[in-house]
């Protein structure tokens, strides 16, 4: 059986001998090569981080078990969160693991279908509000400092000490950091988990320059202020107020990076690129990454040299509607072999 999380990075987690290791098969992802992109955009090389394969389909699991890893050792009975759905995911599952209560709080009609599915299934209390993320981080805060309960946002910084594993299992597996990371975007708890993680490492030889990227209608920190009401088709970063704005300011500044935005026919464009020239579904603030990297090569940044990783923060299968919106809808067939047949060579 493979190493889990809390086990594997022991010695960079603040774990002591009474933290119960507990795992649901988390971390431990591909990085996979691109075959087509990487050649159509004229880039070195070119790597997709596919965080949609942990086991809730991103890359909150990391965080998340070294989270509920520690409210368990300190005797919490409930966790809270704000979400715009994976978190809430995560949180409900582990929960459910632990045999923990877990209250969720979700920005009513964006958060994907997926996602609700899963808080729901996982048995989490769901309270839906009239308000975005934002909102309901507030509310959230507010909430734990009157009751026993334990925050897992990535205002909890045990969150942020797991999700770093993920630059640390880039650099063992390309046995080097990247030139650049490509990174989404919202609260900025994963940009400035992934900074730690590239800083922390001594396996490296260098470190990437951090380019993080948030979706045009909801890019506080490009615009330098909040942004009262984010508006975006990638509704996991539809965030206005980022929690770890100053972690992604010194992650891009230490690193001389760069946080830009995309807009959403540029996420789009992405998206599909990604699915039908790769074959990887992300979700589609996930392909806000890929998105960044197109718009830098557009402004005249130079890759044709350089290895770079793009992060793949969530599975396309959180958010079907998504999907299916931009499809055309599918012709009905005759159950009748010469009908399929006639299409079928009409396409060869
Ligand atoms: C797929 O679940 O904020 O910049 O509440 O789900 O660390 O916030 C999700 C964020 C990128 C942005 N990609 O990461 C939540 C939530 C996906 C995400 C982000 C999220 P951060």
């Amino acid at each position: 059986m493979r190493a889990c999380l809390l086990e594997k990075y022991r010695e960079f987690l603040p774990l002591t001998p009474e933290t119960p290791i507990i795992t649901l098969g988390e971390a431990d992802t591909p990085l996979v090569r691109s075959l087509r992109l990487e050649k159509e955009l004229g880039i070195g090389e070119l790597y997709f981080k596919l965080e949609g394969c942990n086991p809730t389909g991103s890359f909150k699991d990391r965080g998340m078990v070294v989270a509920v890893a520690k409210a368990l050792e300190a005797g919490s009975r409930a966790l809270i969160c704000a979400s715009t759905g994976n978190t809430s995911a995560s949180a409900a599952a582990y929960g459910a693991h632990c045999g923990l209560k877990v209250f969720v709080i979700v920005p009513g009609g964006y958060i994907a279908l997926g996602k609700l599915s899963q808080a729901i299934t996982f048995g989490a209390e769901v309270l839906s509000i009239d308000g975005n993320f934002d909102k309901a981080l507030g509310m959230v805060r507010a909430l734990i400092q009157k009751h026993p309960i334990t925050l897992v946002n990535s205002l909890n910084l045990h969150r942020i000490e797991g999700q770093k594993t993920a630059a640390f299992e880039i650099i063992d597996t390309l046995g080097d950091a990247p030139d650049y990371l490509f990174i989404p975007v919202g609260n900025a708890g994963n940009i400035t988990a992934y900074w730690r993680g590239f800083v922390q490492y001594q396996k490296a030889s260098k470190r990437p320059r951090m380019m993080g990227f948030q979706a045009e209608g909801a890019a506080p920190i490009v615009r330098g202020g909040v942004v009262a009401e984010p508006k975006t088709i990638a509704t996991a970063i539809r965030i206005g107020n980022p929690a770890s704005w100053q972690g992604a300011l010194a992650a891009r500044d230490e690193s001389s990076g760069v946080i830009d935005c995309v807009s959403d026919e540029e996420i789009l464009t992405a998206y599909k690129l990604l699915a039908s020239e790769e074959g990887i579904f992300g979700e589609p603030a996930s392909a806000a990454s890929l998105a960044g990297v197109i718009k830098m090569i557009k402004g005249e940044l130079k890759l044709s040299t350089a290895r770079v990783v793009c992060v793949i923060t969530g599975t396309g299968l959180k958010d079907p509607d998504t999907a299916l919106k931009s499809a055309p809808t599918l012709a009905e067939f005759p159950a009748q072999l010469e009908a399929v047949e006639e299409v079928i060579v009409s396409k060869l």
